[in-house]
């Protein structure tokens, strides 16, 4: 990767992304663009532009006059959001991813598409999900997410495009909060740890799902793309995971670095059912076999790190 576009550069992913590949590939780069105009690193840090994915002419031109060689492309709606208006998340994240995949073609540009353990659903293998098994997700977000799966593989078997993809469980982090997805409980309940000393959670006791931390996120993100392509045996998408806890594991995490957090539950139906739908646990054999996934962050390393981090943002002392 050597002049990257990366697209959704304003979510949870991309606020982070941006900065992070800055700094290994220059800022100059690293095109950052978003749909609507972003202050702070990602918007004043480097080139930024705005660009609504659908738009295929003027995504084609930005690629081309940027002389971009890799697409990085997170804009996407997120899994509960979606169950609100299904046409509307089809037509973000696949009207939207498709022409970004297009525009890679044109370009003859890497591309990268954040896949999703929502790729998955009822009748997948719960435990120890395998890389290749059963799809049929239950969400228009998870019909989209194996829609796309499916398309990125058929580029690069019909037209040689140089296609990877990685299957992202929930992704916790301080930057910028999620927006709309069923795992963002996992991110939420850092924020109320800091603030009230308790949280209510959406999610119900025994409901596990594959989370990670950020910095193992982006640094999988890299690893992949710059991975040897004749390792590759899978491209689109890997599965990746660095822990799989339910809300009364990642409270007990809590605990050990504030002694009297509470958490109680107020399950949201919707979001609980999603949530059902998806893998307990993933089986990341062929990530760390094709090119080395390697996470850092295990549960309690990221609950120190993510405390600390949150204070910090609220302008609290060190605990
Ligand atoms: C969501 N955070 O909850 C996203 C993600 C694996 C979950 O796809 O929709």
């Amino acid at each position: 990767m050597k002049r990257i576009l990366v697209t959704g550069a304003g979510g949870q992913i991309g606020v982070e992304l941006v900065p992070y590949l800055r700094s290994r590939y220059g800022a100059e780069n690293v095109l950052a663009t978003a749909r609507k105009p972003l202050s702070g690193p990602v918007g004043e840090g480097g080139p930024f532009a705005l660009l609504d994915v659908r738009d295929g002419n003027a995504f084609a031109a930005l690629a081309q006059s940027f002389g971009a060689d890799s697409i990085l492309h997170l804009a996407g709606v997120l899994s509960a959001k979606g169950e609100s208006d299904p046409r509307a998340s089809w037509d973000i994240n696949v009207v939207g991813s498709t022409t970004a995949l297009e525009v890679a073609r044109e370009c003859g540009a890497a591309f990268f598409f954040p896949s999703s353990i929502a790729a998955f659903g009822p009748s997948t293998p719960s435990k120890n999900t395998p890389q290749d098994t059963i799809q049929r997700p239950t969400t228009i977000y998870g019909v989209a997410k194996v829609t796309l799966e499916l398309l990125c593989d058929y580029y690069h078997r019909k037209f040689g495009l140089d296609t990877r993809g990685l299957r992202f469980p929930g992704l916790i982090s301080y930057e910028a909060l999620p927006g709309g997805g069923t795992t963002d409980y996992a991110v939420h309940i850092y924020y109320d740890a800091v603030r009230k000393g308790r949280y209510t959670s959406f999610i119900a006791a025994g409901t596990y799902m594959d989370m990670m931390y950020m910095p193992d996120a982006l640094a999988a993100v890299v690893q992949l793309m710059e991975a040897d392509p004749s390792k590759l045996v899978h491209r689109n998408a890997f599965n990746i995971s660095a822990m799989s806890f339910d809300p009364e594991e990642i409270a007990g995490s809590i605990r050990k670095f504030l002694p009297g957090f509470i958490l109680d539950y107020n399950v949201d139906p919707l979001r609980q059912s999603i949530a059902e739908s998806w893998p307990d646990s993933l089986d990341c054999t062929a990530a760390r076999e094709e090119w080395g996934f390697a996470p850092e962050y295990d549960l309690d390393r990221m609950t120190e790190d993510m405390l600390a981090r949150v204070r910090e943002k609220e302008g609290l002392p060190p605990a």
